[in-house]
């Protein structure tokens, strides 16, 4: 079975590969499909903006596509970035600009209210215009300064909880294991696995 994966973020393409890697499933990319376009991430759920992404490329591919909308979010910052958490900083913005503004709205917030989490949402989309979604989380806080130079994102500055290293410390496969992503794959799989008689896990 061919799934193409939504998403332009080579770093996500690599951890829902990694993830997905003992599927009986042919992993396909956007670098595939060339001439699919660019989608408008306008809702203000990530729900919202995973099932859009899934669904417009299903409709440029005919093939299953499967979106990922991701973000962190703050406690004591109500929840920001969140949805925005790709452009924090501005359109384009990169992961320094984005983790420089981050680090800078929290000088003043001390250690014990530095709570935030990571939230994934993956959407699976068929050419019928069917869709599923699942979630993951993974808890944590922020730390002062960047640690780490594995992951992208926010990665080094997300101590996951129970942890003393941020998720840009650890292996590929350390992050998998307790990642947001990580997390809502594994619905994903399951799904795959209650839903498709062909499907085998290797
Ligand atoms: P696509 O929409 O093409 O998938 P994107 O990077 O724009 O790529 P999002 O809109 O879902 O994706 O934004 C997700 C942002 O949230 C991402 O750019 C990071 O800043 C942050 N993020 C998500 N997952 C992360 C992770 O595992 N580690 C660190 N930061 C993460």
């Amino acid at each position: 079975m061919d799934i193409v994966l939504a998403t332009r973020n080579k770093k996500k393409v690599e951890e829902m590969s990694r993830i997905l890697g003992g599927m009986d499933i042919n992993i396909l990319t956007l670098d595939d499909f060339p001439s699919c376009p660019e989608v408008e991430e306008d809702a203000n759920t990530f729900e919202g903006n995973a099932v859009k992404k899934a669904l417009a490329i299903t409709k440029c591919t005919n093939k299953i596509a499967v979106a990922d909308d991701s973000g962190l979010e703050v406690y004591a910052l109500n929840g920001a970035p969140g949805v925005m958490s790709a452009r924090y900083a501005g359109e384009g913005a990169d992961d320094v600009a984005n983790i420089g503004k981050l680090l800078s709205e929290m000088k003043d917030i001390p250690d014990e209210q530095r709570g935030a989490r990571f939230v994934c949402c993956i959407a699976l989309a068929y050419p019928n215009g069917k869709t599923e979604t699942f979630f993951g989380f993974a808890e944590g806080r922020i730390g002062r300064e960047p640690r780490g130079r594995m992951g992208f994102g926010y990665d080094p500055v997300f101590y996951p909880a129970g942890y003393e290293v941020t998720f840009a410390e650890m292996s590929p496969e350390e992050k998998d294991a307790l990642s947001h992503r990580g997390n809502a794959l594994e619905g994903f799989k399951k799904y795959m696995k209650a839903h498709y008689s062909e499907y085998k896990e290797i």
